[in-house]
């Protein structure tokens, strides 16, 4: 039981691209969440990528507006107000304004995603998404030539959000990746999770997912997405850039300047559980080391 998690977790393990296509085939068939969550736990099985229980991923959570504790989110996010929903899209964009859920995601495919996710923190999940590719959503509102990045903004609700009525941190929460990160298939905007909406201590209705990033760059409950050839300011290298990046991708041999990220805890292997390797690119290498040839890695954290 120990060991469990220690070594079930390899490069191979990452959803092959020709499976996406499949399962977006397969997706194609069926309807409802119902259906899609089996499938979903079947291509788990085969996969080996064993998810964290819907209890963990909802029960254990960074969400700075409801507090700084793990249990802070799933205590008080249930006040969040998140319908009606409308996100502003701005900047380099063909066709800005002020769109609602659905205008935004209408005739997309929801597909499920099973992602390991790794926290700077040093402890990770694997996390059955549902949700679609950002670069769709980029598509639909037209992205102009010369837009370089994408920068994504939070709900600020000071009335529901203890965290952003005690200034935990400056807020609105802000995130930003360059365009081709933006644009590759393995990142989406996610808007559920176990086939269920968005849990909101996870960031409903609607967040980002970024596999191989540490999950600070998934920011969550999404109002603003703006397109810009300067690279956007973020959160948390604002409040220290020593010591989070713009970049922030998953690399074992880049340590933290106060912890070392060679390795992991995760959650749910229990109080004994032994920790378990960090993959490069959080195993994702195959499909994103490209995005970063001729880059230093180091200096680019
Ligand atoms: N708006 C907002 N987004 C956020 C955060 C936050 O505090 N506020 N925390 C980030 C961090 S540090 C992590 S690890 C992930 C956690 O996502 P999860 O709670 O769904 O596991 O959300 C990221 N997105
Ligand atoms: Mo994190």
């Amino acid at each position: 039981m120990a060991r469990r998690w220690t070594n079930d977790l390899t490069p191979a393990d990452v959803t092959p691209k020709a499976m996406w296509l499949n399962r977006r085939q397969l997706m194609a068939g069926l309807g409802g969440a119902a259906a899609l969550s089996m499938a979903g736990g079947r291509a788990a099985v085969a996969q080996g990528l064993e998810p964290n229980t819907l209890e963990q991923i909802t029960t254990y959570n960074n969400f700075y507006e409801f507090g700084t504790g793990k249990t802070d989110p799933a205590a008080n996010a249930g006040a969040m107000v998140t319908d009606p929903w409308s996100i502003q899209v701005d900047g380099m964009v063909d066709r800005p304004g002020s769109y609602s859920l659905a205008e935004l995601l209408d005739g997309l495919e929801v597909e499920e995603r099973i992602y390991r996710f790794r926290c700077v923190e040093a402890w990770s999940m694997v996390v059955p998404w549902n949700g679609v590719e950002l670069a769709d959503v980029l598509d639909r509102v037209g992205v102009q030539s010369g837009a370089q990045y994408v920068a994504f903004e939070t709900i600020v609700q000071p009335e529901t959000m203890p965290g952003v009525r005690r200034g935990v941190i400056p807020f609105p929460y802000v995130e930003g990746l360059r365009l081709d990160e933006a644009r590759h298939p393995l990142t989406l905007l996610a808007t559920g999770i176990y086939g269920e909406p968005m849990p909101k201590p996870n960031g409903a209705p609607i967040r980002l997912v970024v596999p191989w990033k540490y999950g600070f760059k998934s920011i969550k409950s999404i109002v603003r997405i703006t397109l810009t050839d300067t690279q956007p300011p973020t959160t948390w290298n604002a409040l220290n850039r020593r010591e989070y990046g713009f970049y922030s991708n998953v690399n074992p041999e880049v340590d933290h300047p106060r912890w070392s990220q060679a390795s992991e805890r995760r959650i749910g292997g229990g109080l004994f559980a032994s920790r378990q390797d960090t993959l490069m690119f959080n195993g994702y290498e195959d499909e994103v080391a490209s995005l970063y040839a001729g880059m230093d890695l180091r200096e680019n954290y």
